[in-house]
């Protein structure tokens, strides 16, 4: 491998060349990494719905070409300078937000939200020189979330990289790198919902389920899935999931139905809908005293949040969270190390694969709401 380093690397990438069109397998040409960056082989990936949205470029600045993904498990190819914990060979994890060790929120130690590394959708450049790595022919390609991981190599900030275990199975690990991590980490850093404890889950998506994951593994004696597709329902039960409400069964609203199975309430609430009606109801329906909601979902711009305030005086508490409060660098080997020795499971969470070749096909999927995860093999 280190034969390529400090050369410019010609590889097979998926580019975007317009919104919502399918993505078209190119030669790309990937520049060497600068200072505090590293270039990655990537041997997985998978889809998560951020790509998608970003893809279908619905209200948003189009940034285009574009090479999307985020969620993957790839090797160290080479290293820039200044990189001194990282060293080709290394199996590693890419991060859509970073973990510089160096801003305030990586020093408080309560915060994963690095002032320097901190998601930016609206960014397709390196944040070292404002350039991309990727180009056709001279022609500049842009970067997505400082990952662009539909790229059998991809350049990426040192702070955007967790090193993980080499024994790790990259093709089931890569999942972790948004989505799950983001549910699970709701539940567990978050919610924390103490053992025997009932939890609600509005949205059974793969972050919903994630979060469920989550509330099994803390010993949560009842696990109340809240979704609108009953076909969400069998399936969610390998997740922990004990109970299901369809709010469309019910003309009261949803947090009542939920207080009146509980006998005044949840213990736990976790939203991965983004929908702001399922984030009141998600709130409201904790128990008074001691209730505590997590907010995970992605709302509308323009989404408003109303409650009546004697909901807080009443001793509930409305938490919201970024990426399952995970500091990507330092608490993702360990996530890693949970599947590893058996307590999480991820292999239920991969209901697809794919060829590099057919990754469309992963697209058509996530967009019919068809099973959860879909990983792309790189190297067919
Ligand atoms: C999300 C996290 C919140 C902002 C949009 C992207 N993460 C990845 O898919
Ligand atoms: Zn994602």
């Amino acid at each position: 491998m280190a034969s390529t380093a400090g050369q410019v690397i010609k590889c097979k990438a998926a580019v975007a060349w317009e919104a919502g069109k399918p993505l078209v397998i190119e030669e790309v040409e990937v520049a060497p990494p600068q200072a505090m960056e590293v270039r990655l082989k990537i041997l997985y990936t998978s889809l998560c719905h951020t790509d998608v949205y970003f893809w279908e470029a619905k209200g948003q600045n189009p940034l285009f070409p574009r090479i999307f993904g985020h969620e993957a498990g790839g090797i160290v190819e080479s290293v820039g300078e200044g990189v001194t914990d990282l060293a080709p060979g290394d199996h590693v994890l890419p991060v859509f937000t970073g973990e510089c060790k160096d801003c305030a929120h990586c020093k408080s130690k309560e915060s994963n939200m690095c002032t320097l590394l901190r998601i930016n959708t609206d960014r397709g450049v390196m944040i070292s020189d404002g350039k991309s790595r990727f180009s056709i022919n001279g022609k500049p390609i842009y970067h997505f979330v400082g990952t662009s991981t539909f790229s059998e190599y991809t350049v990426v900030h040192v702070g955007c990289v967790a090193k993980i275990n080499p024994e790790a199975p990259l093709d089931k690990v890569c999942v972790l790198s948004c989505g799950i991590s983001t549910g699970l980490g709701a539940t567990l850093n978050v919610a924390k919902p103490p053992k025997g404890s009932s939890v609600a889950v509005f949205g059974l998506g793969a972050v919903g389920l994630a979060a469920a994951e989550g509330a099994r593994i803390a010993g949560a004696s009842r696990i109340i899935g809240v979704d609108m597709n009953p076909n969400r329902f069998s399936a969610a039960t390998e997740f922990g999931v004990t109970e299901f409400v369809n709010p469309k069964d019910h003309d009261k609203p949803v947090q009542e139905v939920l207080a009146e199975m509980t006998g005044g309430g949840v213990d736990r609430s976790v939203e991965c809908t983004g929908n702001v009606d399922a984030m009141i109801s998600a709130f409201e329906c904790v128990h008074d005293g001691w209730g505590v909601a997590v907010l995970v979902g992605v709302p509308h711009k323009d989404a408003v949040f109303k409650t009546h305030p004697m909901n807080f005086l009443n001793e509930r508490t409305l938490k919201g969270t970024f990426f399952g409060n995970y500091m990507p660098r330092s608490d993702l080997p360990n996530v890693v190390e949970k599947y590893m020795n058996k307590e999480l499971e991820l292999e239920k969470f991969i209901t697809h694969e794919v060829p590099f070749a057919e990754i469309n096909k992963a697209f058509d999927y996530m967009h019919r709401g068809e099973g959860l995860r879909c990983v792309i093999r790189m190297d067919a």
